[in-house]
């Protein structure tokens, strides 16, 4: 059989005339308030995306290198932008794939997340070739590693950090908050840390509760406690982009400043060899190849 990866990640706008296309893709049809159109503009012109659009060099970055260490083509779908998923489908298709691994470049499973990789990737691949989707690696040994040395030498208070989503979530019995907490727990153990905790980030104004504390909240709880230093070690997100660059880097050093607070934060895994290491292991195991030793 001919196997190909399709490597998923969120997508973002390369220009600052993209983005309401872009949030009206994220929106997926529901309306959008023009002071939130704005807010997000005036967020990516912050960030210099027409200068250096981070989250889709990196993700290129390491589909390169991911491509390199498999021998096998890896293809980039975004969910939100372009290369759409289905483009990369159709890649891989027209390059004689009859088996795909369907890979995304976020670790943690949730209904209202990696589903909707699946979906547009199941869609566009229409059963013309035998389908692997990995559903989260949240647990990779080779990711806890990488990151729990990201951690390791620090004697300041570690919040672990991912994306908040709606809290109907857990209604359903969504794993997402148990895959998070679960990757921090064998981060924090690896790394032998004793003082650390979780929170969300970037939560979105939907008008509905979403999972907490928010890490602005928290930072305030962590000060209460008597915290003087804290070093984030976002675990959802693998690249640098808005959601760290703005969120964290802006909004929550802001916060910290407020509170007297020092924060640091760890440097993403980026297209960091042994994040393309572990990703490598997870396509292999998909397709059953045994590794090299
Ligand atoms: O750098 C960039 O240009 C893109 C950064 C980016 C990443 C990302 C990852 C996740 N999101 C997740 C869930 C939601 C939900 C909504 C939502 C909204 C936005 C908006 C922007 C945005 N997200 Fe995102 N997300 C990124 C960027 N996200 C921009 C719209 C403006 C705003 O709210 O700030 C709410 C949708 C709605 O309004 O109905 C829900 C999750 C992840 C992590 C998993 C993944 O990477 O797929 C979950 C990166």
């Amino acid at each position: 059989m001919k196997a190909a990866v399709v490597l998923m990640a969120y997508g973002s706008p390369e220009r600052l005339a993209d983005v309401p296309a872009y949030y009206a893709d994220i929106r997926g049809g529901r309306p959008i308030a023009p002071e939130q159109l704005a807010d997000l503009v005036e967020r990516y012109r912050s960030l210099g995306i027409e200068d250096s659009s981070p989250l889709n060099a990196i993700t290129e970055q390491t589909r390169a290198a991911l491509e390199a260490e498999l021998r096998l083509p890896v293809f980039t779908g975004m969910k939100h932008w372009t290369p759409r998923i289905a483009d990369a489908a159709q890649s891989a298709l027209a390059a004689g794939a009859d088996e795909i691994v369907g890979l995304v470049l976020a670790p943690h499973y949730s209904a209202l997340s990696i589903a909707g990789y699946r979906e547009q990737l199941e869609r566009a691949v229409g059963g013309r070739a035998e389908l692997h989707f990995v559903e989260s690696w949240h647990d990779e040994p080779g990711f806890v590693e990488l990151l729990a040395d990201r951690v390791r030498s620090t004697d300041a208070h570690v919040v672990f950090t991912a994306h908040s989503l709606p809290a109907r979530i857990l209604d359903s019995g969504d794993p997402y908050r148990d895959q998070l907490l679960e990757t921090s727990r064998l981060v924090a153990e690896a790394a032998g840390l004793t003082e650390w905790s979780f929170s969300f980030q970037s939560e979105s104004p939907t008008g509905e509760p979403w999972l907490g504390p928010d890490i602005l909240d928290h930072l305030e709880s962590l000060r209460r406690q008597g915290v003087e230093r804290v070093l984030l070690c976002p675990v959802g997100f693998v690249s640098d982009h808005l959601e760290i660059r703005w969120d964290l880097d802006v909004e929550a050093r802001e916060k910290a400043v407020e509170l007297g607070l020092e924060l640091e934060r760890i440097e993403m895994p980026n297209a960091d060899p042994r994040l393309v290491d572990a990703l490598g292991l997870i396509v292999r195991r998909a397709l059953s190849v045994p590794s090299p030793a």
